[in-house]
């Protein structure tokens, strides 16, 4: 029997049933304390035991749910079958998007899980862990949050938008992102750095800021947040063309795009280590 592949309103109700008991970890273990547990590329990129306890049950749930599935995960990497077949689904989880806030109790974290057929992302959840807010979206069937229907900022002006962005672990490339954002901020009405991409890309989906942009995201933090993005009306690339990746992501509406892209080009916004 040739089973047919899951329609995107499929994955997405397993994304978000599968988010919601991750997210009520990720919550739960907060509450009881939390350490670090390990660090990765720095002193600062720290990982808890929330993230590899929350990351191991997505992946339980997942393959429990679809045994045939890839999954591909922040903290054990694409595991042994961490590559989707052809047709297949792979799945793209940040256990805890905004580590360094969840470990300081921070409200902004969040538990991101994406879908992709074909490497393409088809369906998507962003939860908010500390404020249960919610995200989702399918490829074309729009951006959510909580049953209404979000959409992007209308603002035209570069001077007047609220732009967020964030920082790497290594000093370097912060002492370059730092650079870059001192050059932009005369520019824009204000910025806002809040830790964690996922959060910030479905701010961006519904207005509550103008646009985003980073460089040095991995794969699970934008798969999520950049369809919710998208489909909230936000383009969602890198620069010249690129696609959004580790090099830069920007996300902004029509409008204003072209001028954000203008000056983080003129900036060097994807260069430096
Ligand atoms: C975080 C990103 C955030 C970035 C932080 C950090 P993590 O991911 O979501 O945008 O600015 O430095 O990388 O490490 O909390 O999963």
């Amino acid at each position: 029997m040739i089973r047919s592949a899951p329609t995107p309103r499929e994955l997405l109700e397993i994304a978000v049933t599968v988010a919601r008991d991750a997210a009520a970890t990720a919550h739960r273990m907060r509450a009881e304390g939390v350490s670090v547990a390990a660090t990765k590329s720095t002193v600062t990129d720290v990982v808890t035991a929330a993230d590899q306890a929350v990351e191991r049950q997505v992946v339980d749930a997942l393959r429990a749910l679809r045994p045939d599935d890839a999954v591909f995960g922040e903290e054990y990497g694409a595991g042994p079958t961490g590559q989707a077949v052809e047709g297949g689904v792979r799945w793209v989880v940040d256990p805890i998007d905004g580590t360094v806030n969840y470990l300081y109790g921070l409200p902004y974290c969040a538990v991101s899980l994406a879908a992709e057929v074909d490497g393409e992302v088809v369906a998507g959840v962003v939860r908010n862990v500390a404020t249960g807010e919610e995200w989702t979206a399918t490829a074309g069937g729009g951006a959510w949050r909580e049953g209404t229907r979000v959409r992007c900022s209308t603002e035209t002006d570069l001077g007047q938008a609220l732009v967020a962005t964030g920082f790497g672990y290594d000093a370097g490339r912060r002492a370059h992102q730092a650079r870059v954002v001192a050059e932009l901020i005369p520019h824009v009405r204000d910025i806002r750095r809040m830790g964690a991409a996922a959060l910030d890309l479905c701010l961006a989906a519904e207005g509550r800021v103008d646009a985003y942009y980073e460089k040095g995201l991995a794969a699970w933090d934008l798969a999520a947040g950049g369809l919710v993005a998208r489909e909230a009306g936000l383009r969602v690339t890198g620069l010249s063309g690129k696609p959004a990746g580790p090099d830069l992501v920007i996300a902004a509406p029509p409008a204003l795009f072209d001028p954000l892209h203008t000056r983080l080009a003129a900036l060097d916004a994807s260069g430096g280590p």
